[in-house]
C-alpha cells in the first residue's frame, strides 16, 4: 500500500507523522471520506471543495489548488490499484510547539489514504437498523460547527460508544435545544406520506454529500422535499426512517428507542432511493485510470 504525503507516494510503514504534529496533539486538522467506485471517484469535486470549506474554518491554508488535490486523490487510487474503495484525504496543521498557537505551524501535511471500507453487513440494509438517541448532545455551531469535518470526532465517538453500549450500532444526536440533529456519521432523513423531511444543516449536522444526492435523486422520482426541525415525536411517527453517508450510502432504520418505525421494515421509499442512489453512485465519476 502507498499513502500519498506532501506530494509524494511513499509506502504504508514509511508514511509517518511526527509526534509534535497538532493532529495528533489537538485534533488540529480536516478529513474527507470518498468512495470510488467501478474504477471513478465518486462526487470528488464535492469531497474536495467540502475539505477546502472545513480548512478555511480553522483558518487552515492548504498548500494546493483544489484540481491538484482532486488529481491526488485519483493519482493515489491508482497507484494503490483501488476500483471500488475508500478514500481518506487528511490535512493536519503540522509540526509545532507543545502549545496550542496553530501559527507556529509552518508546514501543514497533506495524506491521502486510498484502501477498502469496511461495510455494514447486507443484513442490516435488507432488515433494517435499530438505533437509539443518545445524551451526547451535537457540538453546538457556535462552538466546533458541526460542518467542519475536523480530525477532532470525539463528540461522535462519544455518541458512538453510547449507541453500542446500548446494543445498536448507530445514534440519533439532538442539539442543544432538543432538535434531531443526525447520526454520527451519517445524515438523518424520514418519509411521511409521499414527503421526505431531513433537518436543515443548521440544526447541527454536516453537510453530507449522500444527503444532498438523496434530496436530488428524490425531487427527480417526483417526492417532496423539506428541510425541517424535527423533534424525536415526528422520528417516532415517521412512515420511515433511513440514514445517509458515503460509507452506509442509503440505509433503512426501522427501530428507534424501541419503537418500531413504520412497520418495522425498511420502508419502500427508502429501498426505491436506496436502489437509485446505488446505480448513480456507480455510473457517475471521475475516472481513476
Ligand atoms: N455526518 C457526519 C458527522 C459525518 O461524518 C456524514 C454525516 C455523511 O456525509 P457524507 O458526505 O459522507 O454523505 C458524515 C460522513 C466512517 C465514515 O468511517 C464516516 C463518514 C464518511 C465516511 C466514512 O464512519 N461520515
Amino acid at each position: 500500500m502507498k499513502i500519498y504525503m506532501n506530494g509524494k507516494l511513499v509506502p504504508k510503514d514509511k508514511a509517518c507523522v511526527s509526534v509534535f504534529d497538532h493532529g495528533l496533539l489537538y485534533g488540529d486538522g480536516v478529513f474527507e471520506g470518498i468512495r470510488s467506485y467501478n474504477n471513478r471517484v465518486f462526487m470528488l469535486d464535492e469531497h474536495v471543495d467540502r475539505l477546502y470549506r472545513s480548512a478555511r474554518a480553522i483558518a487552515l491554508e492548504i498548500p494546493m489548488t483544489k484540481e491538484n488535490m482532486a488529481k491526488a486523490v485519483v493519482k493515489t487510487c491508482k497507484a494503490n490499484g483501488v476500483s471500488d474503495g475508500y478514500i481518506r484525504p487528511v490535512v493536519t496543521r503540522g509540526v509545532g510547539t507543545l502549545g496550542l498557537n496553530p501559527f507556529t505551524c509552518k508546514k501543514p501535511q497533506v495524506i491521502i489514504i486510498a484502501g477498502n471500507i469496511q461495510l455494514y453487513p447486507k443484513k442490516l440494509y435488507d432488515n433494517g437498523l435499530s438505533i437509539v438517541t443518545v445524551a451526547t448532545v451535537r457540538n453546538l455551531s457556535e462552538a466546533v460547527n458541526p460542518n467542519i469535518k475536523s480530525l477532532n470526532y470525539l463528540n461522535n465517538i462519544l455518541a458512538k460508544i453510547e449507541a453500542i453500549n446500548g446494543g445498536v450500532p448507530e445514534a440519533i444526536m439532538l442539539n442543544a435545544q432538543g432538535f434531531v440533529a443526525e447520526a454520527t456519521g451519517d445524515n438523518v432523513f424520514i418519509v411521511k406520506g409521499k414527503t421526505l423531511m431531513t433537518p436543515p444543516t443548521h440544526a447541527g449536522s454536516l453537510e453530507g454529500i449522500t444527503r444532498d444526492v438523496v434530496i436530488n435523486l428524490a425531487r427527480q422520482s417526483g417526492y417532496e422535499v423539506r428541510e425541517c426541525m424535527m423533534t424525536r415525536y415526528d422520528l417516532y411517527n415517521a412512515d420511515e426512517m433511513f440514514l445517509t453517508g458515503t460509507a452506509a450510502e442509503v440505509i433503512g432504520v426501522v427501530n428507534m428507542d424501541r419503537r418500531k418505525i413504520g412497520n418495522g421494515k425498511p420502508g419502500k421509499i427508502t429501498r426505491e432511493l436506496a436502489g437509485k442512489f446505488s446505480r448513480f453512485a456507480r455510473s457517475v465519476g471521475r475516472p481513476i485510470r
